[in-house]
């Protein structure tokens, strides 16, 4: 019981002064610390104890290279012709040094899988590379700050990097751009330059007092393992309106048979009907407006006036909606090649929904 009590209080105080005197890291001693081990030597002739002897031995600790590239949790919504699109990617350095790490990005190919479930569909253009300087894990133009490399990342230390891209005009709803984030170690250096490139050791003879490096990394989404590289996959889904627009006509009354039966003939009345609709799946529209140049066969009845913002049942326009005032809706007068211009300003449009436009003219 005596002898197990001893063990117990030097295990004991051995743990605690490792607690106390070791780094917090968790990726282990510090690439190039000097391990010092001393061993000592104590011996007695005939009970008298002598002059003992110590030996000393130092190991410098070589550059563990091992990180990881996080893609967002979700896709990016984005816009067509959005210019500044941002998704947002998490590197970890579990390293056992302070590194820097070059960025680049590639678009996936047409009909690749990619990071949420979809298949990439088109390209995003011009990247460019933000940190998150807030923290707050959102891009904010002019106070998270742009960069073209990682700089002096720590031990034990996650940073948020932004790719923001431009999406193409012609990009349509539910279409998905992916993209592939590669991160490559590199030298910390100082701090403010991107430091050197890596060689990688492994597979070579060790040499004490020098530092090595030793790629520790494991294949990302297009990379490999023990590359000194690391990949992760993000996409952009395009969120739009997907509006079809119709235009219907119906003779009101003409000059010989009134309102029964009515046929398009010069002086008759004319009904037209412009028709806005948003399929289901389709983002609201804003700003919504029309603009409808007449042929110089009619005239626009101004005594009816433009209708907005009326109801469409099956292929029917109904004759409902609210006359059009002030900046709402205009008659513009003929420039070149029409008889004056119908122009209105209609509400949003949301997925599913319709809105129309009515107005008369009659028949040269
Ligand atoms: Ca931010
Ligand atoms: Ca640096
Ligand atoms: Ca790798």
């Amino acid at each position: 019981m005596k002898h197990a009590s001893k063990w117990l209080g030097v295990a004991s105080t051995v743990v605690l002064a490792a607690l106390g005197a070791s780094p917090a890291y968790a990726t282990g001693t510090l690439a190039g610390t000097t391990i010092t081990n001393t061993a000592n030597i104590s011996y007695s002739v005939n009970s008298i104890a002598q002059t003992g002897a110590t030996a000393s031995n130092a190991v410098v600790v070589d550059r563990k290279v091992i990180f990881t590239v996080t893609g967002a949790a979700s896709t990016t919504t984005v816009t067509p012709g959005q210019t500044v699109a941002y998704d947002a990617f998490t590197l970890l350095n579990s390293s056992n040094d302070t590194l820097d790490f070059a960025l680049s990005t590639a678009n996936q190919t047409t009909g690749a899988s990619a990071a949420h479930g979809g298949t990439d569909a088109f390209d995003v253009t011009g990247f460019t590379y933000y940190i998150d300087t807030n923290g707050n894990g959102v891009y904010d133009p002019g106070t998270d700050q742009a960069i073209t490399y990682l700089d002096e990342v720590a031990p034990d230390t996650s940073k948020t990097v932004f790719v923001v891209a431009s999406v193409p005009l012609a990009a349509t709803n539910t279409q998905v751009a992916g993209v592939v984030l590669t991160a490559t170690a590199q030298m910390g250096g100082a701090s403010g330059t991107e430091g050197a490139t890596l060689t990688n050791t492994n597979g070579t003879a060790w040499t004490p007092g020098t530092v090595q490096t030793v790629f520790a990394d494991a294949a990302g989404a297009t990379d490999a393992q023990y590359d000194g590289k690391y990949s992760a996959k993000g996409d952009y889904t395009v969120y739009a309106p997907v509006l079809t627009l119709s235009k219907l006509s119906t003779v009101i009354s003409d000059p010989i048979n009134g309102t029964s039966n009515p046929k398009a003939i010069p002086g008759a009345t004319v009904e037209y009907c412009i028709v806005v609709q948003n399929a289901t799946g389709g983002a609201p529209t804003t700003a919504l407006s029309v603009s409808d140049p007449l042929p110089t066969q009619v005239t626009y009845l101004s005594s009816y006036g433009i209708m907005l913002n009326g109801t469409y049942t099956g292929t029917t326009c109904n004759s409902d909606g609210t006359a059009g005032t002030g900046s709402n809706s205009s008659f513009a007068s003929a420039t070149t090649g029409n008889n004056g211009t119908v122009n209105g300003t209609l509400n949003n449009v949301s997925a599913g929904g319709a809105t129309t436009m009515r107005f008369r003219v009659t028949i040269n």
